[in-house]
């Protein structure tokens, strides 16, 4: 295996949600949380990256929900964009731009993109036969068509994949094909449309994959049984009102299909922040320039998307793109034991919780949770228990603790700590959370957040083993020297521990970062800073709770809400 390519800059993206409702806690622990913490990790550290989103805004479910609600599709997406991107904001995302595929710029690069493709010759047009709906007078999009599986025989599968075996789908495969809305079955009518041979790419493809050992497993198994049998052509045009319109003559009414176009989505946000910057080529380096690293960050149901069919059209394109160098997918995330379900509104929305409780105790509990290798469970009370146990006593007591302590006996100012002072107690305890600092940025690198949580959480133990230990509250009494130097030593802790939470816990890790007197931004190379000692002298800050607990009442009313759900 060849050394890892090291990168001059990291271009993060995030699936593109669907601007057809709004987000949810599984929506958070697959493709946005872990992608927040890993862009606000590099930018503590002072890494060049840029994190690219934006709602994805056509297809036949928005213009469903339009018709629904009596207004147009164009008006939906632009008040869901609204609310998706207040409520991401209020969670603490952190994009550097985060657009509409509705706009110009969208309409654009992806006119452009295909007619790339289309001038080179490298898309096939052929007349094939499509399931139209009588009852509802028109060709259905494949998540509306819905049958059983002629892989693995399970029925419910999607006219575009199979959620049970993951095999991806062509609707005409299915067997006894129906449609989803109303289960009126359907007839094949002719139509014409361009497609993306990927079996022409599959070779590189293939290759492409294998040159990447490192990806997730999921990732790698998906792309594995997809290589077992010739990949098949995909549609890149649909029979559709609202969508992005073909741009060829004799083309009416042809758009084309989402997932052609939703992928070039990420360069046009690109685009529009380059615009915004006053400097309309900088997405470029971003995207053309190979010592750009490209990461996506999905649920496991868009691996197809972002592992084979959007790398094709990057390949297949003229200019030079550059192709992700990961694609770190996770599992689905399930709600008290269930699965999410937002038919049946089972779900979390990120806006109702908002208004109940703050983004800090949300992240850090799907942090310690998310789904990276199997499917995980939230529950209530667990994020009970992650916010009073965790993020309140291990945390949040031990930095009060000590700001309190300091403030009181050593007016605010770091006590005097020294190295002809330390003991083999202060010296342990410094090394076990350095070594854990040592852990968290090796996990970090590799999409391992679960894993570099777990050495915050031990570094906290530490720290709190070590408050105990060399107990100022005692020496306080008997040796004031002894107790201003365990401070000391304590501080040190504190400004590890505080930028290993920070890009979980940003909210209230500012605070502190501000508390202990740094003098550089957080998320511009704090890091640097963070690693080194705080001199004594230094005048801190004045603390305040930081992570209040919560009591059961509150909890249970959310659980109740979800039992009653449930019993509907
Ligand atoms: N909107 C699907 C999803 O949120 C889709 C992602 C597009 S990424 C280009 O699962
Ligand atoms: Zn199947």
């Amino acid at each position: 295996m060849s050394t890892p390519k090291k990168f001059q800059r990291t271009l993060v993206t995030s699936a593109l949600p669907y601007a057809n409702g709004e987000i949810h806690l599984g929506h958070l622990a697959g493709a946005y949380l872990p992608a927040d913490i890993f862009v606000r990790f590099l930018r503590m550290q002072g890494r060049d990256v840029l994190y690219i989103c934006g709602s994805d805004e056509y297809g036949v479910p928005i213009t469903l929900t339009a018709e629904k609600e009596g207004i147009s599709p164009k008006e939906l997406v632009d008040r869901n964009y609204a609310s998706i991107k207040k409520s991401f904001e209020g969670f603490g995302m952190s994009f550097d731009n985060f657009s509409q595929t509705s706009r110009e710029i969208h309409t654009e690069t992806s006119q452009s993109f295909f007619m790339d493709l289309h001038d080179q010759g490298l898309l096939k047009q052929k007349t094939t036969e499509q399931f139209f709906s009588p009852s509802q007078n028109r060709f259905l999009a494949d998540r509306y068509i819905e049958g059983t599986c002629p892989k693995c025989d399970t029925a419910g599968a999607r006219g575009d994949q199979c959620e049970k075996c993951g095999s991806s789908l062509d609707p005409t495969e299915l067997i006894d094909p129906h449609n989803v809305l109303d289960n009126s079955p359907l007839e094949l009518r002719e139509t014409t449309h361009w497609f993306l041979p990927l079996a022409e790419w599959q070779p590189r493809l293939e290759k492409y994959s294998a040159d990447h050992p490192e990806w997730k497993e999921n990732v790698r198994n998906y792309c594995g049984s997809w290589f077992k049998d010739t990949l098949a052509d995909r549609a890149a045009t649909r029979d559709l009102g609202w969508g992005v319109p073909v741009p060829l003559p004799d083309h009416e009414g042809k758009v084309f299909y989402v997932w052609f176009e939703a992928p070039i989505g990420y360069i046009s946000s690109t685009r529009e922040w380059a615009a915004d910057q006053g400097d309309p080529e900088a997405w470029r380096k971003w995207w053309q320039d190979p010592d750009t690293r490209l990461v996506h960050f999905i649920g496991k149901d868009n691996i197809f998307f972002h592992a084979l069919m959007f790398p094709a059209m990057l390949m297949a394109h003229t200019e030079d793109y550059i192709v992700a160098d990961n694609v770190p997918a996770n599992e689905f995330l399930n709600l008290e034991g269930q699965k999410l379900s937002t038919s049946r509104n089972f779900a979390v929305w990120l806006p109702e919780y908002l208004e109940k409780f703050s983004a800090d105790p949300l992240r850090y509990t799907l942090a310690r949770n998310l789904p990276e290798t199997r499917d995980m469970n939230f529950t209530w009370e667990g994020f009970l228990a992650r916010n009073n146990n965790e993020l309140g006593n291990n945390f949040g007591n031990l930095i009060n603790r000590v700001f309190t302590f300091i403030h009181k006996y050593f007016e605010g100012r770091v006590p005097e700590w020294s190295e002809a002072m330390m003991t083999d107690l202060d010296r342990q305890a410094l090394a076990d959370v350095q070594a854990d600092l040592e852990k968290y940025s090796a996990h970090m690198e590799k999409f391992e957040i679960k894993a570099a949580m777990e050495a915050c959480f031990h570094a906290g133990q530490a720290g709190n083993r070590y408050f105990d230990e060399s107990a100022p509250f005692k020496t306080r009494k008997t040796d004031l020297v002894r107790c201003g130097h365990s401070l000391g030593v304590i501080v040190q802790i504190l400004r590890m521990l505080c930028l290993m939470l920070a890009p979980v816990v940003p909210f209230g890790m500012e605070k502190v970062w501000s508390w202990l007197g740094a003098e550089t931004s957080l998320w511009q190379g704090g890091w640097d800073e963070g690693v080194k000692d705080i001199p004594a002298g230094r005048q801190l800050g004045k603390q305040e709770i930081l992570f209040p607990r919560f009591e059961e009442e509150q909890i249970q009313a959310e659980i109740d809400r979800l039992k009653g759900l449930l019993a509907e």
